[in-house]
């Protein structure tokens, strides 16, 4: 049919985002009209309160769906009528779909994260995992690290207030598995897998979550940091010889969940890594 899809990416500092590019361009290889437009808060001038008058007014406007980033991924929350139970189970929303007078919430991320992985990483020894970073990325992370069958997972946060909260949230889903471990070098000692979900290791926070030096070759490291494509850890971690995952699958995975719940239809994941790379 001639509908045209109309989808918005809600968040603040998000201009060079390459979600749009890709949500666009499997569309039109799908020969769906598609318009996928960047609803950036900093650029709109908006205070952070207006995000549920945005979301009304994105829903009355007529378009199918958003995804929303940082930083309304809770904050979306209270104005959704349903969310989906891995939404509800991580706590953020990255993706809202309209339908049927209905808001619906979502979370893609942790899908993302999971495809990602279980792609990469076959084989890869799930018994103790240690996550630095207890933030929404976090959570997402959590949650799907669980789910795909980790013994134990340590989460670590600069806040530790935040790190016992994930854990006691995911404890809970997870029958006390999930943990919080003060002391970062026993964590990634007892490892057998490291993920790194804060933003350090980005251009704006270099430098590295913990000190390489405690790597050694057995244990394999994932950074869910994209740009750059490989973090300063994940260069210590491969030069040690670990076996390393860098974010890029889960910043395209979770675009290819989300593009399925806005169509109903099937994105191709190779093409949606062309499309990244070209975005
Ligand atoms: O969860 C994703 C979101 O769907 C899109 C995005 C982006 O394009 O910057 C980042 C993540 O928060």
């Amino acid at each position: 049919d001639s509908e045209n899809v109309v989808i918005g990416l809600v968040g603040r500092g998000i201009q060079s985002s390459r979600t749009p590019g890709m949500h666009e361009r499997e569309a039109r290889r799908l020969g769906i009209g598609y318009s996928y437009l960047l609803l950036d808060f900093d650029r709109l001038g908006f205070p952070d309160a207006a995000i549920g008058d945005l979301i009304a007014a994105a829903e009355i406007a007529g378009f199918h769906g958003l995804n929303v980033t940082h930083p309304f991924k809770q904050a979306v929350i209270p104005v959704l009528d349903v969310l989906s139970p891995e939404a509800r189970a991580i706590g953020a929303v990255n993706t809202v779909v309209f339908a049927g007078g209905r808001k619906e919430g979502h979370n893609t991320d942790g899908w993302g994260f999971a495809e990602s992985f279980r792609e990469a990483m076959t084989g890869a020894s799930m018994g103790c995992v240690a996550m630095f970073g207890a933030g929404g990325a976090g959570a997402a992370v959590a949650n799907a690290l669980m789910e795909m069958g980790v013994g134990r997972l340590f989460v670590l946060d600069s806040q530790p207030g935040r790190a016992s909260d994930l854990a006691s949230r995911m404890g809970a889903l997870f029958g006390g598995r999930v943990e919080t471990w003060p002391d970062p070098a026993a964590a990634v000692r007892m490892a057998d897998g490291i993920v790194n979900t804060t933003p350090v290791g980005m251009a704006k926070y270099p430098g590295t979550p913990f000190d390489t030096a405690l790597l050694t070759a057995e244990k394999w490291v994932a950074d869910i940091i994209y740009f750059p494509t490989e973090t300063e850890l994940l260069v210590a971690a491969r030069t040690i010889g670990c076996r390393t995952l860098p974010g890029i699958g889960m910043a395209i995975y979770q675009a290819v969940r989300a593009f399925e719940l806005f169509t109903g239809r099937k994105a191709d994941r190779r093409a949606m890594a062309d499309h990244f790379e070209a975005a």
